[in-house]
């Protein structure tokens, strides 16, 4: 049956606003492979994969898509689907072996390359500043844990950005602080590994004081650049069965941990309070030192936001114990992806709204920096179709509700390394075969495709 013939007919789709950014994702770890070549310094994900135990089937991204050896296949994959813009992240400990100090000019080529090479094909490159692979050397001082690695990652944008910044005009500077800090130094199952609960919360000021610093650095080498953020970002919903003034209070806890930690300080110049909702840390006091907020409130050019899920949420079983909050399912029964995640798109636009009724006009233009799904292997990803057409008819309708929503990049173009799920999680619109690095274009490539061509008021090539 042709893609064109199912209810997910891309030429039926709400038609988002003229001048609409089409784009894809990726990250660097996930693709590019070489791990050790052309003077690459380790990252945190270096080591990290080979503690045993912590990736399924001890999976690395030593090689991944081999990305840094064939990004001219990629790139020309992305002109067929007809990108306009194309996400993708910097290795941190390319440009710099050891996160700091002498820049490896070789890692700086291949981005060169690559920005070259996208350009040519019409397609605006769009990277990442920091995508969870902090240089070893780095996490040897303490990471994120110490404020130090904020100035580092400021120098880092500054170096990159005069390479780059005559050609590349959009910048964003983290993926997901609240899922590096939670997962990384949180709860220890993605690099580097450590499971401090809520003393990981220095974590988040520091990746927001770098944040801050590498703007004031894009908009110092970039004059004329825009420069964004990529927040996770999600809905947090009760069960019916569970709407005590207890359940209501986690939720608000964990809006406030995984949502407004992140948000508020950018947008609003300052934290929530978290002692309120039962998280206090220790150290948070001396962690926040005058003139870092000014700094992380600069004003930005857009807000990047990855969705995949809203969180459900209910009063902790052991209040007192951990976390003010626990995690749980929802009683409705969701579509699931591979991964066991449930698919609901009408999440994107409680998320959208949300967002614009939180922040009013403090609340930049919003762009989907992450959308997608896994799923099982074989090209005939029909889930997929059905969950990217769910979730943009959902942007769509927040645009209608008076969302300013500029782009959306799929997550992601390639099959990848999945972090902790190894090569297990498919999220791709091309297929990677990962023994001979072979790509094969999913449905869900001429689906994007061709939802790309209709929104332009194309016919297809
Ligand atoms: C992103 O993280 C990353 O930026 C990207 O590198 C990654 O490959 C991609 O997403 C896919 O994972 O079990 O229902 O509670 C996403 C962060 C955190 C989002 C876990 C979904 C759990 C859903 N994810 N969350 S659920």
């Amino acid at each position: 049956m042709p893609v064109t013939s199912s209810p997910t007919d891309p030429t039926r789709l709400p038609r988002l606003p003229a001048g609409f950014v089409w784009g894809a994702s990726t990250a660097a770890y996930q693709i590019e492979g070489a791990a050790d070549e052309d003077g690459k310094g380790p990252s945190i994900w270096d080591a990290f994969v080979r503690r045993p135990g912590v990736v399924r089937d001890g999976h690395t991204g030593d090689v991944a898509c081999d990305h840094y050896h064939r990004s001219g296949e990629d790139v020309a994959l992305m002109r067929r689907l007809g990108l306009d813009a194309y996400r993708f992240s910097v290795s941190w400990p390319r440009v710099l072996p050891t996160g700091a100090g002498k820049v490896e000019p070789r890692g700086l080529d291949f981005y060169d390359r690559l920005v070259d090479a996208l350009l040519d094909a019409g397609i605006e490159p769009t990277p990442t500043l920091f995508h969870w692979d902090l240089p070893q050397a780095l996490e040897d001082e303490g990471g994120w844990l110490n404020r130090e690695t904020a100035y580092r990652f400021a120098e880092y944008a500054a170096v990159t950005a005069d390479r780059l910044g005559d050609r590349v005009k959009r910048w964003i500077t983290l993926n997901e602080p609240f899922v590096h800090m939670s997962f990384g130094y949180g709860f220890g199952v993605h690099a580097p590994g450590r499971a401090l609960l809520l003393d990981a919360l220095p974590v988040a000021h520091h990746q927001l004081l770098g944040h801050g610093l590498a703007t004031a650095a894009l908009r110092a080498a970039v004059p004329d650049g825009q420069v964004l953020i990529a927040n996770n970002c999600t809905p947090v919903r009760l069960r019916a069965d569970t709407r005590s003034d207890a359940d209501t209070a986690a939720a608000s806890a964990y809006d406030v941990l995984h949502n407004r930690l992140f948000n508020d300080p950018i947008l609003t110049g300052s934290h929530p309070d978290l002692s309120a909702y039962g998280m206090s840390d220790p150290s948070w006091g001396g962690v926040v030192r005058d003139g870092d907020l000014a700094a992380i409130a600069a004003p930005l050019d857009g807000l990047g936001v990855n969705y995949y899920n809203p969180t459900w949420v209910t009063a902790p079983a052991d209040p007192g114990a951990g976390l003010p909050f626990d995690l749980t399912e929802p009683q409705e029964a969701y579509a699931r992806t591979a991964f066991g995640w449930p698919v609901v798109p009408d999440g994107l636009t409680e998320l959208l709204t949300g967002l614009k009724d939180r922040y009013g006009d403090a609340l930049p233009p919003v762009w989907i920096t992450e959308n997608g799904c896994s799923q099982s292997a074989g090209t005939d990803d029909r889930a997929r179709i059905d969950y990217l057409a769910g979730h943009l008819a959902a942007v769509a309708e927040a645009v209608t509700r008076g969302v300013d929503v500029r782009g959306y990049f799929t997550w992601s173009l390639l099959d990848n390394f999945e972090w902790a799920e190894g090569y297990h999680q498919r999220f791709g619109l091309v297929e990677v075969d990962f023994a001979t690095g072979r790509r094969t274009p999913r449905a869900s490539f001429a689906w994007y495709r061709d939802l790309i061509a209709s929104q332009r008021g194309r016919t297809p090539s």
